[in-house]
């Protein structure tokens, strides 16, 4: 596990200076879920496999830029699932964006997942590792990642991140949102699932949620990539994951790229989506 990290850390330095001086554009090519790639996704997962590939212990690779799993070491131990770059079509207007890694083991169920990995990219770059808990690291001047500080939620926070196009909500979604705001949330949702749910998790609590609509029943995030290994660090941090009635971290996916309604946040909010979606 512990080389795993390293590698993250070399690719993370990588992804950092490609965003920051390389060509932001877009490539000619479409990946799985039919998002036209930009050269930085397609570099940022080179990157990545690139690292990975000096790992022994990591048995199989499945980035969401591409199609199929990549088989690294045949006697390897780990299933690492990733998104190289998240939120990127946000580069252009310079806001935060990040990449996400999920460590499992046998297979790729929520339940598989031994650990939980995210940096975000912005003013500063950052990691949160997921272990038993959670800790916060910082890029420095001397490029080292050094620990800030463990990350605990509060019961209860100030946050609603309110994602999807509520043109498609369904009417009981609507009513749940609107009644975080009557309660005084604030509302905060850049359209970076990494800055979105680090900002939770910093400033205490809160609730993100990306529902089923009209026309994508099953959510937009996927399981293997970026809902699970987010599940597994607001587990660990103290919160709750659910997909509106079950813990996201009890679903199977059929396919690495299935996606699912997903809920993020303290005990107090998850209570109140549990409580609302159990009507409807
Ligand atoms: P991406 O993996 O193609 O970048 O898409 C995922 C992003 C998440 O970061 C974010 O939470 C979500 O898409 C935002 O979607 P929307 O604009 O529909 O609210
Ligand atoms: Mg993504």
């Amino acid at each position: 596990m512990k080389e795993i990290i390293k590698a993250i850390e070399k690719a993370a330095k990588r992804i950092k200076k490609a965003i920051e001086f390389s060509d932001t554009g877009y490539s000619e090519h479409t990946n799985k879920t039919g998002d036209v790639q930009l050269k930085l996704d397609i570099a940022s997962d080179l990157i990545i496999e690139e690292e990975f590939k000096k790992v022994a212990s990591i048995k199989t690779i499945i980035s969401e830029e591409k199609e199929e799993a990549t088989l690294l070491h045949e006697s390897g131990r780990y299933i690492v699932g990733y998104d190289p770059l998240d939120g990127s079509s946000l580069i252009d207007v310079n806001l935060s964006v990040g990449s996400i890694f999920g460590i499992y083991e046998q297979g790729i169920n929520g339940s598989d997942l031994l650990g939980a990995i995210y940096i975000v990219y912005g003013p500063r770059t950052e990691m949160v590792v997921a272990l038993e808990g959670v800790t916060l690291y910082r890029l420095d001047e001397s490029g080292e990642f050094i620990k800030v500080k463990d990350i605990k939620l509060n019961q209860k926070g100030k946050i609603n991140a309110t994602g999807a196009t509520q043109k498609g909500w369904a009417a009981y979604h609507k009513k749940l949102v609107d009644a975080i705001f009557a309660d005084g949330y604030r509302l905060r949702y850049s359209g970076g699932m990494v800055p979105d749910l680090h900002q939770i998790l910093l400033k205490g609590g809160g609730l993100f949620s990306y529902p089923s609509t009209s026309d994508a029943p099953k959510g937009k995030l996927r399981l293997v990539f970026e809902v699970f290994p987010f599940a597994f660090v607001f587990e660990k941090a103290g919160g709750r994951a659910i997909d509106g009635k079950k813990n996201l971290l009890s679903l199977q996916p059929q396919h690495p790229h299935d996606t699912s309604p997903c809920f993020f946040g303290s005990n107090e909010e998850i209570g109140r989506v549990l409580d609302e979606y159990a009507r409807e």
